[in-house]
């Protein structure tokens, strides 16, 4: 099985709140279904869940009695974002079913904790569960946000997938941010050893982390016969390529 997670810059306009980019996701889904492989798939929040999130600062926990109206927004927005992702799969023939994170899982200082057995049960049916970034309860803060990448580590961890991959807005990691440095040069390969010279300026505007931050998150996924792989989800194929096993342009994370 694959693991896969949409990203919230390929599946929405992050530039504009809350709008669906309907028709990337509907060819993303339907080159997942031709590559005739099993997904379990993750996605994230975009401009669906990263504008209120920010706005309300709900990473930081309960802090102000403002928040709770923008959590309840963020839930819901997340939830509308999740249907039209599950909408999308459906039409691509992936029958899939919704598992939102925040109304079955807390998190414990910002860690998930997740109970595999309902996933387990669908994926025996053929069912793809779908979980997503989400605002969540949480033990200690109140609440915060779980993000997808979160989500991907405890599932990679759960269900031990072949490969982890990483759906983006960009061929994968630069040594510049690319939306800025036009000389910045596509990192093919990362290991452990190559962290440490990753620019903490590469950062996107989210309320999750940078890349640095998601690179981290990568590792601690590869395993000795399992990469994560950081690829562009707006280059019409390239996902479907990479899912048959060609050699495609994106980062490969790998353990060594
Ligand atoms: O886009 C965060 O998930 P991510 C979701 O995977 C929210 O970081 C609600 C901000």
């Amino acid at each position: 099985m694959i693991l896969i997670k949409l990203g919230g810059s390929v599946i929405t306009d992050k530039s504009s709140f809350k709008r669906f980019n309907k028709e990337r996701v509907s060819k993303l889904c339907r080159e997942m279904k031709d590559s005739g492989k099993d997904v379990m798939v993750v996605h994230g929040g975009g401009s669906f869940g990263h504008v209120l999130s920010k706005e309300f600062e709900l990473q930081k926990g309960h802090i102000r009695d403002d928040q709770t109206e923008a959590l309840a927004k963020v839930s819901r927005d997340m939830r509308e974002l999740n249907g039209m992702v599950i909408g999308e799969l459906i039409d691509a023939g992936i029958p899939s079913v919704s598992i939102p994170t925040g109304s079955c899982f807390m998190t414990d200082d910002n860690e998930l904790l997740i109970d595999t057995t309902i996933m387990k049960e669908y994926l025996k049916l053929g069912i793809v569960p779908v979980m997503f970034g989400d605002v969540v309860l949480d033990k200690k803060k109140g609440f915060g946000i779980c993000s997808g990448d979160m989500i991907m580590k405890c599932l990679a961890d759960a269900f031990s997938p072949e490969t982890v991959v990483f759906v983006s807005d960009i061929d994968g990691l630069y040594d510049r941010d690319p939306k800025t440095a036009k000389d910045a040069r596509l990192i093919t390969e990362v290991n452990e050893s190559d962290l440490g010279g990753i620019s903490s300026e590469t950062t996107v505007a989210d309320v999750t982390g940078g890349v640095r931050e998601k690179i981290k998150t990568m590792l601690s996924m590869c395993s000795d016969g399992r990469d994560c792989i950081l690829v562009n989800g707006t280059a019409d194929g390239r996902l479907l390529s990479l899912l048959r096993g060609k050699e495609v342009v994106c980062t490969k994370v790998k353990k060594k």
